[in-house]
């Protein structure tokens, strides 16, 4: 899906991250790919614009979070904007405790019928007791079609096919599901090619069964004409959400998703195809780290933010002081282990991945852990000063904590390591990390 969208952002990214430094010129090279991409992916000219200059001016303005490279923050600012470029979070608001009505709107061919059996579908799955309701009385064979959909998942369909009045076969539905279903879906017809005529009907029907939420259905082949069609809809009457159909393969996908968010009405769901599953619920951000090709970057970030706050800042000072205890060189061990998952996640991102090698990691973590057993085992005075070790004390150590003697020198010598570099121009590099992570 979106693939031309998708194979540009991620060729402008890898470009990026393969890059030796990020200056200037750099953001600038890939701003002008982001354009090129996001045009050619069908977004609004004005759109696209808006949102790359919008990332070229944060990128040369901002100051990196704490224990995230330059790259990496490029890459999460080009997430955050395109995340909002996309729209809002949140699907429709259904509560399993009482009846939703929902009302399918939207023109011939946009992909009504097909999208109330699919959220029948996926409602249905989820708990909801589901009812349709077929108000399509113009194209022949509707009825049918919406009950071929329906019994490949076991749900009710209502229907009359003597009547000729959508407005009553509504009501009729909204009644005759009311008290068995907890979401009733109304499938209506959009033969009406202006828009006028439909948003009449829709108001007629909006009125007749006063629905929790009106979707409305567009064809997402159709690109930037979106924007128009979401947009009169929108303005005529409170859109609850939009669904974009045919999503799947489609060039002018990045277009429809752009133009109809802009209008303000949330995008809710996407057809991805003719199956019954090819429906997924819209939430900007995970799509967009789909787009570029990372599992889940806000998961990331979240990640680099809590790893951010627990640091100790009295044991920082004590570090950058040149006093350093067993507990801190603890911390310091713990730090670089969150560090070391913090990487695996980085792996996920193209151009930075093999940076990392996780068999090394593991090695690192199973060490902390041997770490940590034999600094518990020592008494207060041992950790505030390790220098005090002597043969005995290192015997009983060894003892308490499980652990061999060998594991207790090879720890006193990691302290001895990292207390001699806090004095080195290394140990300044370090320090300016520490200090870079927050702890000034
Ligand atoms: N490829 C693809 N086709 C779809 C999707 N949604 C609907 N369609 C097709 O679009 C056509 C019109 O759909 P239909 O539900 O009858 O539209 P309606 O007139 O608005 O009710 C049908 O052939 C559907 O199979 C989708 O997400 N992907
Ligand atoms: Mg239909």
């Amino acid at each position: 899906m979106l693939d031309s969208l998708k194979e540009g952002l991620q060729s402008a990214v890898r470009k990026l991250a393969g890059s030796t430094t990020v200056d200037e010129k750099t953001v600038k090279e890939f701003v002008r790919d982001l354009q090129r991409t996001l045009i050619q992916s069908d977004v609004n000219v004005k759109l696209a614009l808006a949102v790359t200059e919008k990332v070229e001016k944060r990128v040369l303005e901002e100051k990196p979070l704490p224990g995230i490279t330059r790259k990496d923050q490029v890459i999460s600012i080009l997430y955050d904007e395109l995340a909002l470029l996309l729209g809002g979070e949140g699907g429709l608001h259904l509560d399993k405790s009482r009846t939703n009505v929902v009302v399918m709107l939207g023109v011939q061919g946009s992909g009504k019928t097909t999208t109330a059996g699919k959220l029948a579908r996926y409602y249905g799955k989820r708990g909801f007791k589901v009812g349709l309701v077929a108000a399509d009385t113009f194209r022949p064979g509707a009825v049918v079609q919406l009950k071929t959909l329906a019994s490949s998942s076991g749900v009710d369909v209502y229907s009359d096919e003597r009547e000729k009045n959508a407005v009553k076969i509504a009501k009729g539905g909204k009644a005759f599901f009311e008290s068995s279903k907890n979401l009733i879906i109304i499938d209506t017809a959009g033969r009406h090619k202006e828009e006028k005529g439909l948003l009449q009907e829709m108001k007629e029907v909006a009125e007749a069964v006063k629905p929790d939420a009106t979707l409305l259905v567009i064809d997402g082949t159709i690109g930037q004409q979106c924007y128009s069609q979401a947009l009169a809809f929108h303005q005529a009457a409170p859109v609850g959400g939009i669904a974009i159909t045919k999503l799947d393969g489609a060039a002018k996908g990045g277009g429809a998703l752009a133009a109809s968010a802009a209008t303000g009405a949330k995008i809710c769901y996407i057809g991805t195809g003719e199956r019954i599953d090819d429906l997924e619920e819209f939430v900007p951000t995970r799509f967009v780290g789909r787009l570029l090709g990372m599992g889940d970057l806000k998961a990331l970030m979240d990640l680099v933010r809590t790893s951010e706050v627990e640091i100790d800042e009295k044991a920082v000072q004590r570090v950058m002081s040149g006093k350093l205890t067993m507990d801190d060189l603890l911390a310091q061990f713990e730090q670089m282990r969150k560090f070391g998952s913090l990487k695996k996640v980085l792996e996920h991102i193209p151009g930075f991945s093999g940076l990392v090698n996780p068999e090394e990691l593991d090695k690192a973590e199973d060490r902390i852990k041997v770490y940590r057993s034999i600094i518990q085992s020592m008494t207060g005075v041992e950790k505030a000063d390790p220098e005090r070790i002597n043969s005995p004390r290192l015997k009983r150590i060894a003892k308490g904590s499980g652990r061999s003697e060998k594991d207790v020198r090879e720890l006193l010598s990691r302290y001895k390591q990292m207390k001699s570099l806090m004095k080195t121009s290394k140990g300044r590099e370090f320090r300016q990390m520490m200090r870079r992570a927050g702890a000034q």
